[in-house]
């Protein structure tokens, strides 16, 4: 069945792909069913001989398709959108399959690319420039934004789709190629999605304009981020990455565009539509099994309602807990983990909780699945309530796992001081029927949310596109997708022409 999948999106002719791969080979990787533990197939990793032809290849091609006007770039990008289209239920599946989020989120994450596809394509028409009154007479002040060059893009596994289309799709039409290592855990999703997009680039003579390279990271990622061919890398995952990222890029002067760890919270006040919230919360702190960057991994509940509140969730989970299971099949909620290494740090982060003297409300274990789905990497969604005081220091970290912290408040102030007292600044959301405490969040002096992403009666995750996505303090500070994100790919010139035909300096400065 896989098989068929994978023949389907034409994984099985990349010379990447090595099926019969179950002989030890150090060269050749197995992409695993994470709901299974089974190989779905082997990938041959590739060496810095491989890398360095890459991106020999895509500077080539940026030379050329810098040439190509930007709606028309617009235009082959546009195709892209289209043939992104065609192959979403079964691209989506494949993000199901070897990621192991459920389908529908798997079919949403290709959404999520032709999504930005589209929006790209509006954006080729665009890409403006200001114009600024010059001071000196006879002469107009203008700037213009240029092509940057080859781009280099590192992407997670929770994402392995979208999160590439969001720096591909703009950085083609700005002019830019790009060069793509991927997650080691989702190679068959980079390959599948790198065809897709490549057909579209071949049929219109331009087939280096993205590039996939996959290989380990001390062979490629280092080589890549030290590479003075990247004025640009955009980089997605951890914490501990981007900071490894940022120090290689800032010492060669060259521009990072980080997307990080995140510590989302949500403040239930004592005015919210609690309905509501519970919803939002479930899906933020269970969708994608805990996974996303945007995961909602604290609750701080304004006491006076936090018993009921927490009930309902504590209610909300137990249903869930019914659904966890095969990504693929219908009706499932929750699906595996990406390893078993993720399952270790799920349990690890409980084990400090309940040493921390927190409470395990529900779930806080793994989940034992029938069949074949016994070897899979299931655990339980879980709540954990921190102790009075709400000290509880294994919250201040990112565990990529379905785990709730829940904390409570007497007034706003206090909980916007806990919702800000973590080292990362992703993603925040107020549930209130109140315009003040809304306001208060919100507000404009910068004195509420201090994250990139913040939202009133809407969860921490599920963004749009069209708006730009990011964070604040060890989130890395980047911005991707929507709004003016495309700056990034692209280099500011100011331009100044003296029509008037008289020698003027600024600053009335004479110099005769
Ligand atoms: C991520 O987890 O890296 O806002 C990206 C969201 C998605 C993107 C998440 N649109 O949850």
């Amino acid at each position: 069945m896989s098989l068929d999948l994978l023949r389907h999106l034409d994984v099985l002719h990349d010379p990447r792909f090595a099926a019969s791969a179950t002989q030890p080979d150090p060269s050749v990787i197995l992409s695993e069913n994470p709901a299974t533990g089974k190989p779905l197939g082997g990938v041959r990793l590739q060496d810095a001989d491989a890398y360095d032809k890459c991106v020999a290849a895509s500077h080539a091609a940026f030379l050329r398709w810098r040439e190509v006007p930007a709606p028309a770039r617009g235009q082959i990008v546009r195709e892209m959108a289209d043939e992104f289209r065609k192959f979403k239920e079964p691209l989506g599946e494949l993000v199901s399959l070897e990621m192991g989020k459920i389908r529908a989120e798997g079919l949403g994450e290709v959404q999520e690319t032709i999504d930005i596809a589209d929006y790209a394509v509006g954006l080729s028409r665009q890409l403006p420039g200001q114009v600024f009154p010059s001071e000196r007479a006879g002469h107009r002040m203008f700037e213009q934004w240029l092509p940057l060059g080859p781009v280099g893009v590192i992407t997670a596994f929770n994402f392995p789709n979208a999160v590439w289309a969001w720096n591909a799709m703009l950085a083609a039409i700005c002019g830019d190629t790009v060069v793509w290592k991927p997650s080691l855990l989702t190679p068959l999703v980079s390959i599948a999605t790198q065809r897709i997009a490549d057909r579209v680039l071949t049929r219109h003579g331009h087939p280096d304009v993205f590039q996939l390279i996959i290989g380990a990271d001390d062979v490629v990622g280092h080589r890549m981020v030290a590479d003075r061919r990247f004025p640009l890398i955009s980089a997605t995952g951890s914490c501990r990455m981007g900071r490894a990222v940022g120090r290689v890029v800032a010492d060669r002067l060259g521009r990072c565009l980080l997307e990080l760890g995140g510590n989302n919270a949500i403040i239930v006040n004592d005015d919210a539509d609690q309905e509501l919230a519970v919803r939002a919360v479930v899906f933020g702190a269970v969708g994608t099994a805990g996974q996303r960057c945007t995961t909602t991994r604290r609750i701080i509940v304004h006491e006076k309602i936090a018993d009921g509140f927490v009930s309902r969730l504590v209610k909300g989970y137990q249903q869930v807990m019914a659904k966890i299971g095969d990504p693929r099949k219908e009706g499932t909620l929750v699906g595996p983990l990406a390893n078993a290494r993720a399952v270790e740090g799920f349990l690890a982060a409980i084990a400090a909780a309940k040493q921390q003297g927190a409470s395990v409300l529900v779930g806080g274990d793994r989940a034992s699945l029938p069949g074949e789905l016994a070897s899979g990497h299931f655990v339980q969604p879980t709540i954990i309530r921190a102790p009075a005081g709400n000290k509880l220091p294994i919250a201040q970290e990112e565990t990529f796992a379905p785990i709730l912290y829940i904390f409570t408040f007497k007034t706003l102030d206090e909980a916007i001081s806990l919702h800000n007292g973590v080292d990362q600044g992703l993603s925040s959301a107020i549930f209130t029927e109140s315009i003040r405490a809304s306001e208060r969040f919100l507000s404009v002096t910068g004195s509420g949310s201090d994250c990139g992403i913040a939202n009133v009666n809407i969860g921490t995750s599920g963004a749009e596109i069209g708006g730009a996505f990011g964070g604040e303090k060890d989130t890395g500070g980047g911005r991707e997708s929507g709004s003016d994100s495309w700056k990034a790919y692209m280099r500011r010139q100011t331009c100044t022409i003296n029509y008037g035909g008289r020698f003027e300096l600024a600053q009335g400065i004479r110099f005769e």
